[in-house]
């Protein structure tokens, strides 16, 4: 059944000017972009986002490091979004990613690894709703 997945490709990705290149991935695997924004966020907006992470040792750096420039959140569909995507971005640490994967491709570290994607269901609708509304998403 078709599903929507909420991505962000994240500022070292940008920076290193592989926005095309990530999008171009996520075309070929038969995702539909239904909607995309360009932002840099706030500190306090990365630190909304990323609250489930709040009691982890790597939160500040996180916040800085997705709040340090352009990012292009994205919104994307079709049968099994959110598990297909988890598989074409590949594992958080890209050293450990497979092949062929847009970590594996485009990340340098687990900190710094070029893509976000929805883990469940519900992340996916918070993680869409922070940023984007309804009139967006048609
Ligand atoms: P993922 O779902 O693969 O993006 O990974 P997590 O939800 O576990 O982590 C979210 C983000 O926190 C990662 F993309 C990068 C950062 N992180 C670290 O910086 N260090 C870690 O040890 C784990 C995650």
């Amino acid at each position: 059944m078709s599903q929507r997945t909420f991505s962000i490709i994240k500022p070292d990705a940008v920076k290193k000017g592989d926005t095309a290149a990530i999008l171009a991935e996520i075309s070929k695997a038969g995702f539909k972009l239904v909607a995309i924004k360009k932002i840099v966020l706030t500190k306090q907006q990365a630190e909304g986002f990323y609250h489930v992470h709040a009691a982890r040792p790597f939160f500040g750096e996180l916040t800085d490091f997705m709040s340090s420039g352009v990012i292009y959140p994205m919104v994307l569909e079709k049968d099994n979004a959110i598990a297909d995507l988890r598989k074409l971005m590949g594992a958080t640490d890209p050293a450990k990613a497979d092949e062929g994967t847009i970590r594996k491709m485009f990340a340098s570290s687990i900190g710094e690894n070029a893509i976000h994607g929805s883990d469940a269901e519900d992340t996916a609708a918070f993680e869409i709703g922070y940023f984007f509304a309804g009139y967006e998403l048609k």
